[in-house]
């Protein structure tokens, strides 16, 4: 008797494709390597959601999208972004003070309305709001006076578009297969667009949203990456181009395991949503953001770290308290975190941890006020020294159960003496005899 697969299965099946045809990676790591080094040094980028939606202080977009108001008065609100403080150089040293060393701004979000001065007949800041005028060429100019690398966010979809197919929740404009001439008018749109934004700022990192309403074919993927490389070949790419990206970009959820591409990049806010909201009042806290970087970082990834300013330029304080209390932590601790390449396993060490580009270099990250011992498994080299990161204290460790004539390493105890704790999270080097080499055997004699 055959084996009839239930529908159950089936539909899983489908699932399974259709995300590995999402998520598979086109782009070869070794061909990519050279330009993505700043990248991985970075660690840390803030991202900017800035956008009509500040004015009612509503979800970007997706709220005339899911109905909760109407378009028309979404876009009410351009009557009333007047980007009437905004001061550029206050956000870069808001920025620089993060330590971050990258920052991408919309340039456009889902609803259409672009920040520059569009030559296409389209929504802007310029042409439709009281800010009445280009807001991104003053901030990208102010970036790299900082020696900030600059970075654009820009969405494939445009749910504002007369040409474009997805409007709102269950409605459609029309159907591509039915016009694709009208189709086409929007790849012309969009194209030209993305021109726009290479040659007015010449990004160094593309950040593409909203890939999946279409296929690589229908966005022309290939298409816009050789476009932007032809401009300038050391732009970086996001994951978000159908598979014609750089690197990854998981979105608000923490991965356990390590995401697939070479290289990835978590994206957060530091309340419940992307832009300015003046009910939002769930912040986190400069420790959980610490953390988290530090897990991400552990990974061998980098955090993009959402600020979301209000209308008229000005950052809520709680979010500039967050970069300024991320930033102190950052100086303190930069050995640790920049340059830096991912941890040892878990089952060396519980916490998260970073290599230095060398490899020489074990960095820990002890969480709260660790003191006591603290316990490192499979070490094979010889530790020369440990100390605190950015203090300089020295501390002692003691091997526990090395055999001698085993292969397999000692158990290393760590003191960790009362005095040394960060507010946030204390940080240990240990020196070592040569690059890191980790026993992961099961025990035993060998
Ligand atoms: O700009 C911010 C958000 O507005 C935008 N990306 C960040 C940086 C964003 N919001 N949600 N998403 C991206 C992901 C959307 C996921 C969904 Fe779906 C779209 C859920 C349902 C439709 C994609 C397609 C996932 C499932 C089906």
């Amino acid at each position: 008797m055959f084996y009839k697969p239930g529908k159950g299965l089936l539909i899983l099946l489908f699932f399974v494709l259709a995300f590995q045809a999402h998520s598979q990676q086109k782009t070869n790591a070794d061909s990519i390597r050279k330009k993505m080094e700043w990248f991985e040094d970075a660690k840390l980028g803030i991202f900017i959601h800035w956008g009509i939606y500040a004015v009612d202080g509503i979800d970007e977009s997706w709220s005339f999208y899911n109905k909760k108001v109407t378009w028309p008065a979404y876009m009410n609100q351009l009557k009333g972004f007047t980007a009437s403080k905004y001061d550029p150089k206050d956000w870069v040293d808001l920025i620089a003070s993060s330590g971050a060393q990258y920052a991408v701004i919309t340039t456009k979000h889902h609803d259409g309305v672009a920040l520059w001065n569009t030559k296409e007949k389209h929504y802007s800041t310029v042409k439709h709001t009281p800010a009445k005028r280009d807001l991104l060429t003053p901030f990208y100019n102010e970036l790299r006076k900082a020696n900030i690398k600059a970075g654009a966010y820009f969405s494939l979809l445009d749910w504002s578009h007369p040409d474009y197919p997805a409007f709102i929740k269950d409605s459609v404009r029309y159907k591509l297969e039915d016009d694709p001439a009208r189709w086409n008018r929007f790849r012309t749109f969009f194209q030209s667009q993305i021109n726009e934004i290479s040659n007015q700022f010449n990004p160094d990192l593309f950040w593409f949203d909203g890939d999946w309403e279409h296929s690589a074919e229908e966005w022309e993927s290939q298409k816009v990456r050789a476009g932007i490389l032809q401009k300038n070949p050391n732009a970086i790419i996001n994951g978000r181009l159908m598979g014609y990206g750089d690197y990854d970009t998981p979105e608000q959820n923490i991965p356990v395991s390590r995401p697939k591409y070479n290289w990835w990049e978590l994206c957060m806010t530091i309340n419940n949503n992307w832009g300015f909201q003046h009910k939002d009042t769930n912040w986190k806290t400069p420790m959980e953001i610490i953390t988290l970087f530090a897990d991400a970082v552990s990974h061998g990834g980098n955090l993009l770290l959402d600020i979301g300013p209000r209308e008229d330029g000005t950052i809520p304080e709680e979010q500039r308290n967050v970069l300024t209390e991320l930033g102190k932590w950052n100086k303190k601790h930069a050995s640790a975190i920049f340059g830096t390449r991912a941890g040892i396993p878990q089952g060396h060490f519980y916490g998260p941890s970073t290599i230095s580009k060398d490899s020489t270099s074990l960095f820990l990250f002890l969480q709260g006020h660790t003191s006591g011992q603290i316990l490192v498994k499979g070490l094979t080299n010889a530790i020369k020294e440990i100390t605190v990161v950015g203090d300089g204290t020295k501390i002692k460790h003691k091997v526990v159960g090395k055999i001698s004539w085993s292969p397999v390493p000692g158990l290393v105890y760590i003191d960790i003496p009362e005095g040394i704790q960060d507010k946030y999270i204390t940080v240990l080097e240990l020196k070592l005899e040569g690059p890191v080499k980790l026993y992961t055997g099961h025990g035993g004699f060998q």
